[in-house]
């Protein structure tokens, strides 16, 4: 018999601490011996030259989420997580959607049907609380939380999901009283809608005028407001999907005054600028996600962000529409205007690669702060840390063994999700990840799925370690 089910030998290991050389074992889906020369396995995966590194956790994304209006999103759980995989993740955190006048309970239990059976990265569900009703405050939110359903998102933008302030308050105040964590869209719903009125009415109606109806400004107050109510609450904030420098700045003022204040930011706040979304006749629709893509500046900003540890989390924000499907984001229901393009743009596949090479080969970041930002923070701020986020021993065997010098052109081919583009097209990109193994499985090899769908699984997870 042999001493593990699986050695990956040879690999140069990183964690968001350290690096070092040496084999992986393997048993049952866990890591149970790092060491020299470890023995027999049924199993050896060959990783020299390789980087060995802790699975990606992509701690916001979302998944065959209600759009709405003839939108559908172009994955399901099945593709979302295969693309994920083929990308070095292995666990993904989608949002559970209340829709208004739903009982929180059903749309979990919606949720899951959609999940079960489907995955091949382990999963779990944020909340998103559009309808705080008495009954969603005082019984089903505090229930789930007990359940693991342990964070939430609310929304001050976006009809149908906006939250008051008063909700807002009123949703901390259960996040306090259960020690769950909130996340926030920040930007204000009333300036979004006056200049988006006034754009039309101009006649300003491509997809470039989506930037100019969501200037920083919206951002950056809405930050404010969001970390005064949670400051005033007394609850840790995460502000997802950071897209410039204002927004940055309130996120270390608050740091700065001891505020648990966290913040996230994604690939196209890095890579895309608002003069992608002036390609010709709809191109630019391919682009249009919330916040949108800024300037050079605010990139840069985004960087330091992360650099600087304003940022704790980089997610993808994937939220995937096919392009030329009138399900999609061309003219959908024939109407042309920016406003009803739907927002956001697929990323999960394409996230670590994206960031290794922007930041990692390109000497922006090192390797210990890819793999926080990228895997070990989210694992610790959504209550994964006891199974997930690092190699070491007794943690799951989540792991993807990274060529660190292949360069390649990424492809949409390349990434296998059920969208028809990526808006990271033809990027000249550094390192790859050749193999994903969840729980000790390979579920990806060199662009290809190797396990059935369904190994993933659904995670219950602990309270945030952020609260
Ligand atoms: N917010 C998200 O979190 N994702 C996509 C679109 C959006 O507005
Ligand atoms: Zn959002
Ligand atoms: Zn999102």
């Amino acid at each position: 018999m042999s001493d593990f089910d699986t050695i990956i030998r040879g690999g140069r290991i990183s964690t968001a601490a350290d690096t070092f050389h040496c084999d992986i074992g393997i048993r049952d889906g866990r890591i149970v011996a790092l060491g020299e020369k470890l023995g027999s396995a049924d199993e050896v995966i060959d990783a020299e030259g390789h980087w060995v590194l802790p699975g990606g956790i992509d701690s916001h994304v979302h998944i065959s989420q209600p759009s709405g209006d003839g939108i559908v999103m172009a994955d399901d759980f099945e593709s979302a997580t295969r693309s994920a995989a083929l990308g070095g993740n292995t666990t993904v955190l989608p949002f559970c959607m209340q829709e208004k006048g739903v009982s929180l309970r059903e749309a979990v239990k919606a949720y899951h049907a959609k999940a079960d059976g489907e995955c091949y990265t382990d999963v779990s569900f944020h909340l998103i609380i559009s309808d705080p009703t008495e009954q969603v405050l005082g019984q089903e939110l505090p229930a789930l939380v007990d359940d693991g359903y342990t964070s939430f998102k609310v929304f001050m933008t976006y009809e149908g999901l906006a939250l008051s302030d008063l909700e807002m308050l009123k949703v901390m105040a259960v996040a306090r009283e259960k020690r769950a964590l909130v996340m926030v869209h920040a930007e204000n719903y009333d300036v979004i809608r006056f200049l988006t009125d006034q754009l039309e009415q101009a006649g300003k109606t491509a997809p470039r005028f989506h930037a100019t109806s969501r200037p920083v400004i919206a951002e950056r107050e809405a930050t404010y407001r969001a970390i005064s109510l949670a400051e005033l609450s007394d609850v840790p904030l995460v502000v997802v999907h950071v897209s410039n420098r204002e927004a940055m700045e309130e996120i270390r003022r608050a740091q700065q005054k001891g505020l648990k204040i966290f913040g996230e930011t994604c690939p196209q706040y890095l890579t895309l600028t608002e003069n992608d979304l002036d390609g010709l006749n709809m191109e630019g629709a391919k682009y249009v996600c919330s916040p949108p893509p800024r300037d050079t500046d605010s990139q840069e900003a985004c960087w330091q962000g992360l650099q600087q540890n304003v940022f704790s989390v980089f997610s993808s924000d994937h939220c995937p529409f096919r392009y030329d499907d009138p399900q999609g984001k061309l003219t959908p229901k024939g109407r042309t205007s920016f406003r009803w393009v739907p927002n956001g743009i697929p990323g999960v596949g394409a996230r670590l690669p994206v960031l290794f090479s922007e930041g990692v080969r390109k000497g922006r970041i090192d390797i210990n702060t890819f793999v926080a930002v990228t895997a070990t923070n989210h694992a610790r701020a959504y209550g994964l840390s006891a199974r997930k986020g690092t190699i070491a021993v007794g943690m799951d065997a989540d792991v993807a063994i990274w060529n660190p010098d292949i360069e390649q052109t990424l492809t949409h081919a390349m990434l296998n999700d059920g969208s028809d583009y990526t808006p990271y097209e033809g990027m000249k990109l550094t390192g790859w990840p050749v193999t994903t193994l969840v729980r000790g499985k390979v579920v990806a090899r060199n662009g290809r799925i190797e396990a059935p769908k369904g190994h993933g699984t659904y995670l219950k997870r602990d309270l945030s370690g952020y609260v």
